[in-house]
């Protein structure tokens, strides 16, 4: 009998989760970036080995004091995912004060009943100012490890310990499947991230991108049809740039990253359209 069960990455923005979770899956499968609220939605990568499978699920970060939908969304996707797991990983980031966002963060994981995993991420970094405070935590956890989610130090300890503690049973998965995530929507993540990285401030929050076709084409081309919706006018020419110059941007490396994984010509075709409504479909 092997083993099988749910990790869940849980922590504020920016902490490293995503990065986390694609060193250890080897494969991009959450979007990173510097900015906060890059995560929307409980994203799972799964892990299979000869000790079994865990299926971790990337959380959205918790931001405190946001009050807007979208941020109360975000909270209640975290929320659920809380439920039936087996293991919470708590990443938290050294090079940061502990202050009132994560302590309802903790508040948040000393709740669930699970295995306790405390994970200080980003130990790369020179300069750690916090980390004493974090390492004080480890009391409250059933095991703590200090890794770098970026060149993957200690992943491998870590892995060990949720294999530990994981329960056994049977797949939740095929062998090689590595995520619960629809083609369409990985692609969408992808032109997401890209615009992500080149706005600034509040308006990728106003953003979203659907892609709402995939066609293999004559050559071996790959034709995807993309469109980001913000939620007005001036936003929209924010994103188309001067002379197009901005959108162009967004897809030029979009299809550049899409090209090196595939491995494959890829068209892209890339809109922005105005639907002020767009957050209240969002779930
Ligand atoms: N130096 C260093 N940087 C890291 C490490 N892990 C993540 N980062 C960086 O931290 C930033 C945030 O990483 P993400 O993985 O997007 O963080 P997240 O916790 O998923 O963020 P949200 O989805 O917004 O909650 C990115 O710029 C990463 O490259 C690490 O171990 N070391
Ligand atoms: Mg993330």
């Amino acid at each position: 009998m092997s083993k099988s069960g749910f990790a869940v990455i849980i922590g504020r923005s920016n902490v490293g989760k995503s990065t986390l979770m694609n060193t250890i899956i080897g494969s991009k499968i959450a979007i990173t970036t510097p900015k906060p609220q890059t995560t929307r939605l409980p994203i799972q990568g799964i892990l299979t080995r000869e000790q079994g499978q865990i299926v971790f699920v990337d959380t959205p970060g918790i931001l405190k004091g946001a009050k807007d939908m979208l941020s109360k969304k975000l909270l209640a996707s975290v929320q659920d995912s809380l439920n039936d797991v087996d293991v919470v990983i708590y990443v938290v980031d050294p090079t940061r004060d502990i202050g009132d966002e994560e302590k309802s963060v903790m508040r948040t994981v000393e709740k669930v009943d699970a295995k306790k995993i405390l994970a200080i991420n980003k130990i790369d970094l020179e300069d750690k100012p916090f980390i004493d405070f974090y390492r004080y935590l480890s009391d409250k956890f059933d095991q703590t490890v200090e890794i770098s989610a970026l060149n993957g130090t200690h992943v491998r300890r870590l892995l060990e310990m949720i294999y530990e503690h994981l329960p056994e049973g049977q797949k939740y998965y095929p062998d090689h499947q590595l995520t619960n995530m629809p083609n369409k929507f990985w692609l969408a993540e992808l032109i997401r991230e890209k615009l992500f990285l080149r706005l600034r401030q509040e308006l990728p929050y106003s953003a979203h991108v659907e892609v709402s076709d995939i066609e293999d084409r004559e050559n071996g081309m790959l034709y995807i049809k993309g469109t980001i919706f913000t939620t007005n006018d001036r936003y929209k020419s924010m994103i188309i740039g001067q002379k197009g110059r901005g959108i162009k941007e967004i897809g030029q490396s979009t299809r550049k990253e899409l090209e090196n994984v595939m491995q494959r010509k890829v068209f892209l075709d890339l809109k922005v359209e105005t639907d002020p409504h767009w957050m209240m479909k969002f779930e």
